[in-house]
């Protein structure tokens, strides 16, 4: 029997196996970002997506989760699945208790439908302004959602390049709810640290207490490379230790859209003690942070 989708011909598949990390996570640590793809025969992949990718089955993730010494997980809704969020909330359902979920969901989506996401560990909704992944909404379109989760005490994941936060934020300071940021926004890791665009960023966190930042994906922002992504470190280092009580991180398995390489994500996790470089930062970005966030 053929597949019920074809990958895109270019698409990079998760690493097969993945070395085991040097760096050993602290009991009780949570990998903030990553996200399932179907299996595309269960769960179909969304018409509108920009994307085929591979199937990611909850089983991988889970087994990458104990390899990879995390105890739980936080799954953020991909594109390719559009708002049809069922692949996602299959993985809550089976997770007893050790997931949590960020879903994209549509300003018509009825209140019982918010309040069976959040009975099954939802506890956000992402909304992407990354444009070959999805055609960005109108303001309003987000504000109704807004007013629709705020009752049950979710967050806004927010995914943006550089030149998105200058058009938006504004309409991101007002919005009154907290907000995630994937991947630190983006920086251009080319630049020195000092650079205009980053430090709009470190400003739009520094006037806004409630903004939380994932300083995730050094393998998507890199130009030097792995194993070390030492262009992503001073990036990454200087919010983690500007904002330690608000950064988390993820793997972003299984690493949808890499074009030249997929990335080892034991190497991933060795990459966290040169961001975060002390036990005490370790524990926050890796623990006490997501648990707040997700679990609290
Ligand atoms: C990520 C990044 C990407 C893709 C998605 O939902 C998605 O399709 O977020 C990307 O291509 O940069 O966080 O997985």
């Amino acid at each position: 029997m053929s597949p019920a989708f074809v990958k895109d011909a270019d698409w990079l598949d998760w690493h097969p196996n993945p070395s085991k990390p040097k760096f050993v996570v602290p009991a009780g640590a949570v990998d903030a970002h990553c996200h399932v793809f179907g299996p595309g025969d269960v769960f179909p992949f969304a018409p509108e997506r920009k994307y085929t990718p591979c199937d990611a089955s909850w089983e991988q993730l889970f087994a990458l989760r104990d390899f990879l010494g995390f105890e739980k997980n936080v799954v953020v809704q991909a594109t390719c699945h559009g708002s049809d969020n069922s692949a996602l909330l299959d993985v809550l359902e089976r997770a007893e208790g050790k997931a949590r979920g960020v879903v994209t969901v549509k300003s018509d989506i009825s209140v019982e439908e918010l309040e069976r996401m959040h009975a099954l560990g939802v506890r956000g909704v992402r909304f992407n302004y990354v444009k070959r992944l999805v055609d960005p909404k109108p303001d309003d379109y987000y504000r109704a959602i807004i007013e629709k989760i705020r009752p049950l005490g979710w967050h806004v994941v927010l995914y943006f390049e550089p030149a998105d936060l200058r058009e938006k934020k504004d309409f991101f300071n007002s919005l009154n709810i907290p907000l995630v940021i994937d991947h630190m926004g983006r920086p251009d890791v080319s630049k020195p640290v000092e650079n205009e665009e980053f430090e709009m960023f470190l400003d739009f966190m520094r006037g806004n207490p409630d903004i939380w930042c994932k300083v995730s994906c050094p393998d998507r922002l890199t130009v030097s490379g792995s194993p070390l992504y030492a262009d992503v470190i001073p990036f990454a280092k200087k919010i983690v230790e500007e904002f330690p009580d608000r950064v988390l991180w993820g793997t972003d398995w299984p690493h949808p859209n890499m074009k030249k390489e997929m990335p080892d994500d034991g190497i991933l996790v060795d990459y966290v003690p040169s961001i975060a470089t002390t036990p005490e930062l370790q524990q926050k970005l890796l623990v006490t942070n997501p648990n707040n966030l997700y679990w609290s």
